[in-house]
């Protein structure tokens, strides 16, 4: 079932998402859904507060480095994920389905270690570079109600609000 993508400025993006407690066929129906709205929007990524279930649960779907076809051989389910390390620095120019047709630069770590749980409630440590860590922070960032266009330096911020203005208008 394809559910609405919450989009900016409404304040459900704000809540502080809630840790998962049961690994039951309800969560799983959650990432079922959640899957085939990301992909009914052309994302790469997506946290369950951006379709109102205020729950510690993310989506990434980006292709492996040897074939650029998007497929769910490629999907990473991420449960209460904790990040344990990080290194270097890495910029990449971010998006997100919540705020549709703006992008901007945005800094992050380069690699990062994850804890995190799968559907079934079994643990896994893994580490993440690039493109990768990027879409993991950016929807970890959602778990806390933090949004990209926050991050933003305020020069690039003004732009966002200029923009969005131009929007409302048309
Ligand atoms: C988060 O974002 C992300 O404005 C996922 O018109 C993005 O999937 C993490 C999208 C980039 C790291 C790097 C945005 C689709 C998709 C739009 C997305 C739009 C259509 C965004
Ligand atoms: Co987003």
């Amino acid at each position: 079932m394809i559910l609405d993508i919450v989009k900016y400025p409404n304040k459900i993006l704000r809540k502080i998402s809630k840790e998962v407690i049961k690994f039951d066929v309800e969560l799983h129906n959650l990432l079922d859904n959640m899957y085939e709205t990301m992909i009914n929007s052309n994302g790469v990524g997506l946290a369950a507060i951006q379709v109102a279930y205020p729950l510690r649960v993310l989506l990434v779907n980006i292709p492996r480095e040897d074939d650029n076809e998007q497929c769910k051989e490629d999907l990473l389910e991420i449960i209460n994920p904790v990040i344990l390390k990080t290194e270097g620095e890495i910029i990449w120019n971010e998006g997100c389905l919540s705020v549709p047709g703006f992008y901007e630069e945005v800094k992050r770590f380069d690699k990062i270690s994850l804890y995190y749980y799968d559907r079934n409630g079994i643990k896994h440590e893994n580490i993440f570079e690039g493109f990768m860590s990027v879409a993991i922070q950016h929807e970890m960032d959602h778990l806390n109600g933090i949004l990209f266009v926050d991050k933003l330096s305020l020069i690039k911020r003004k732009k966002f609000e200029k923009e969005l203005r131009k929007n409302q208008k048309k």
